[in-house]
């Protein structure tokens, strides 16, 4: 009798394929996202599950389901998994980093720069038919180049976008948790470590690459827009929650800020509908990984921690090691 494990979203066939060689697969039918209730009755007889940050995984989940072993997640994020109580469970946890950190740090460039070479408002304004005549003030933004890129969050996606700006001749300030070692800063375009609150001062980009937690919630809110240079960018490829949607909305409305780009809603796929009112934001539905090749690999590397986790080896990726001690 092979295992049985719940795959709570739909996933590239070859990977179900992989897994179905494991063990006996029940999968999501309809990619409906199910509340933390039914994700825990769909667990009932699982050893294993491979879950996105969509499904919460919560410490109910952990006791109603006492056979359960491991949870590995489609996703370097996994603030979706109550990681502290899987561990009381001993249950072991995965994610998926390393990955899709190029891929990652690619969209979070186009991002920033749509949102302020304002590439999305001024192609709406093409296919509404208003494009009439040139002038010399269409659409006008603030540079990219010779710019100052401010990085919060500068864990591997972080720096690999520091790494991108040297071609673009800019600055780089980050404010992280701790300061990297000099020879990670000399590689991230000699990346300089500042206050949260400098960064935001100088800044003519800021990105938010930081993973979401209650230390990390509203990173950015009112206070922190109001230090941003009215001609600054504010670019959210991390997580929901990071930021103050509210505040954000109200700082874009006022242009207190130039322009954003927004991957990441508090409470998504649901967002605040005042966004949709604002030319001066490019909205996004969480796809900065998604390229074909980097959410194969990301399948692949769920399925693998959970190959592994379940056939009595170390998942490559484990987040909660004193699972497997002694
Ligand atoms: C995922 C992400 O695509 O890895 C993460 O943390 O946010 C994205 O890369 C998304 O979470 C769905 O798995």
């Amino acid at each position: 009798m092979k295992p049985k494990i719940f795959v709570a979203r739909a996933v590239f066939p070859e990977v179900l394929a992989r897994l179905e060689q494991h063990f006996e697969v029940e999968s999501n039918q309809d990619d409906r996202i199910y509340t933390a209730d039914e994700l825990q009755a769909k667990a009932q007889g699982k050893v294993g599950l491979f879950t996105t940050p969509s499904e919460p995984v919560t410490a109910a989940l952990f006791a109603a389901n006492p056979q359960l072993k491991a949870v590995c997640n489609m996703a370097v994020g996994y603030n979706n998994i109550d990681v502290a109580a899987a561990t009381r469970a001993g249950v072991m946890a995965t994610n998926t980093p390393d990955v899709l950190n190029e891929t990652t740090a690619d969209f979070g460039w186009a991002l920033m720069m749509a949102a302020a070479r304002r590439i999305t408002e001024s192609e709406h304004f093409l296919r509404a038919g208003q494009w009439k005549k040139w002038s010399y003030d269409s659409f006008v933004g603030p540079d990219i180049h010779g710019a100052t890129l401010g990085i919060i969050g500068m864990g591997r996606i972080g720096q690999a976008i520091a790494r991108r700006s040297l071609g673009f001749d800019m600055q780089v300030l980050y404010h992280n948790r701790s300061r990297l070692a000099p020879e990670q800063e000399a590689r991230a375009n000699n990346a300089r470590y500042v206050s949260k609150e400098d960064l935001l001062r100088q800044a003519d980009h800021v990105v938010l690459v930081l993973p979401y937690s209650k230390d990390t919630h509203h990173t950015i809110g009112a206070a922190e827009l109001a230090l941003m240079k009215p001609t600054a960018t504010l670019t959210n490829i991390a997580r929901g929650g990071i930021v103050d949607d509210a505040a954000l909305i109200a700082a874009l409305r006022e242009g207190r800020i130039a322009a954003a780009g927004v991957d990441v809603f508090e409470n998504e796929p649901a967002f605040k509908p005042e966004f949709l009112d604002l030319s001066n934001v490019v909205l996004t539905p969480h796809i900065a990984s998604a390229s074909t090749p980097t959410r194969l690999a990301m399948a692949h590397c769920a399925a693998g921690n959970l190959i592994a986790a379940l056939s009595g080896q170390r998942p490559p990726n484990l987040l909660n090691p004193d699972v497997v001690k002694g």
